[in-house]
């Protein structure tokens, strides 16, 4: 915990007041929604356990490796009492989605990961606000955290009233729906804390579920990391699942379908931040531009951007898997040749299968598996009206 002086004695109507002080700090340095809660997250944290005795963590051995800190704050960060859950919304304006999933030719990147990196700017953001509190409470100790440490975000977020868990695990709200991402600041001052947002609005719907390209939830309310796009494409590095390979379509870093077809975000907020804003034209390229990237490419375009964490070899890989489900022309077939003999022996056979689907495709042999997005593309019209396409 960063302490420089000695605590402070507070009353209960300056922490009252603070706790007011908190939400108007979070709205200047450009959060939407602020919330505090207390540290009890043992709900949560038998779920996460059974969560991983599934398995359903796949490679991600960060989600256990740290014990019960993730779902006990105070051991994570001694001494914290409160947690300040804090919400930026990050939907570009004015940019494509269904149309671009319904080119196969082109690259779909999830919304989140087309400008800087969220890590960056939240955390940015996050130290302003503990900065500008520990102006006025002298002694206070505080560690801000973006997705860097062991927290479980979405039930701090719940438990701060910011929202419920869907049945697709995200956090949303009637609102302002779920495209965001959470930070949080714990402190050792015990602060008021807010309702818990105890309601689910999910009620009959299922559309994130059935929509969900490798059907990656084995019931409502819980993910299969393994089967899920985000995952493979993220933060997975080995040889992609054959099965899985044709639903990915042309999702190459991430997937957003489970958010599109959620009807609570036609409540959704654009984001007033320029650092969301698409870089590069990474939301309108194709899949042979991106393929033809070199490293080095690779490294300057994805400087201070999410993309980075899947490396150029997984870049190569995603990239691969998407033209391989894509129209069988010779651009395509070039690119993928000239990639055939990659010395990675991961990106090299799945150039290969790719190669091998486009040319059965073009013997009319292997049509192009339909997208389940398709059955909800009359629900979706007014996602694309007034973009760039
Ligand atoms: C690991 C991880 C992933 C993994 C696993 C996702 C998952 N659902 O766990 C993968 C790589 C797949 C992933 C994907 C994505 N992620 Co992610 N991810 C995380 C991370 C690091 C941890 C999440 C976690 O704790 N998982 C563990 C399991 C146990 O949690 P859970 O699914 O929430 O499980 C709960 C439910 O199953 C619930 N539950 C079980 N049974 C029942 C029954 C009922 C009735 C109820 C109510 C609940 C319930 O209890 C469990 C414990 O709370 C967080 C950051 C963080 N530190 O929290 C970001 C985070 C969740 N990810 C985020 C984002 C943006 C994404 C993507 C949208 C990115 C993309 N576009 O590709 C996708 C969305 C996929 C999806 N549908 O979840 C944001 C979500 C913001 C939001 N609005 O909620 C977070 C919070 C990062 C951030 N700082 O903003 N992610
Ligand atoms: S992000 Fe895509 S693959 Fe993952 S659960 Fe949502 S719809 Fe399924
Ligand atoms: S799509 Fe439906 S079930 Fe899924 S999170 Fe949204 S409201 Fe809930």
């Amino acid at each position: 915990m960063n302490r420089t002086n000695p605590p402070q004695e507070l009353s209960s109507s300056q922490l009252e007041h603070l706790a007011h002080t908190v939400k108007r700090l979070a709205r200047t340095h450009g959060f939407q929604a602020c919330g505090i809660t207390g540290i009890n997250l043992e709900e949560a944290g038998s779920r996460l356990k059974q969560w991983l005795q599934q398995g359903y963590h796949g490679d991600m051995d960060y989600m256990q490796r740290h014990g019960s800190k993730r779902f006990r704050p105070a051991k994570l960060v001694p001494g914290t009492v409160r947690v300040i859950s804090l919400r930026m919304d990050y939907l570009a304006p004015k940019i494509s989605t269904i149309n671009i999933l319904n080119q196969p030719e082109q690259a779909y990147i999830s919304r989140y990961a087309l400008g800087r990196d969220y890590h960056k700017i939240v955390r940015k953001r996050l130290a302003k606000v503990a900065r500008d509190l520990v102006q006025l409470v002298n002694g206070l100790g505080y560690r801000v955290f973006v997705d860097s440490a062991p927290v479980l975000e979405k039930p701090l977020a719940q438990q701060a009233g910011l929202g419920w868990q869907g049945k697709h695990t995200l956090l949303l709200n009637r609102n302002s729906g779920s495209w965001f991402v959470l930070g949080e600041i714990f402190i050792d001052l015990p602060l008021p804390i807010d309702e818990p947002y105890n309601k689910d609005h999910c009620s009959r719907c299922t559309a994130c579920m059935d929509v969900c390209p490798t059907q990656a939830f084995p019931k409502p309310y819980v993910l299969d990391a393994r089967r899920c796009i985000s995952y493979l494409t993220i933060e997975y590095k080995g040889s992609i699942p054959k099965a899985l390979r044709r639903p990915i379509g042309n999702r190459v870093f991430g997937c957003d379908d489970c958010q599109l077809v959620c009807p609570w975000n036609r409540y959704a907020r654009y984001t007033a931040e320029d650092d969301f804003k698409p870089r590069h034209k990474l939301n309108q390229s194709t899949l042979v531009d991106l393929f033809n990237w070199t490293e080095a490419q690779f490294l300057s375009r994805t400087e201070g951007s999410p993309i980075r964490r899947t490396g150029y070899l997984g870049w190569l890989r995603n990239l691969a898997i998407g033209l391989g489900n894509g129209p069988p022309d010779n651009l395509a077939i070039a690119a993928l040749q000239r990639q055939a003999e990659h010395s990675n022996s991961i990106v090299r056979e799945q150039v290969q299968w790719s190669l091998q689907e486009l040319q059965q495709r073009q013997a009319g042999v292997n049509p192009r598996a339909p997208d389940r997005l398709l059955q909800f593309s009359h629900k979706l019209k007014h996602l694309d009206q007034s973009t760039d396409q």
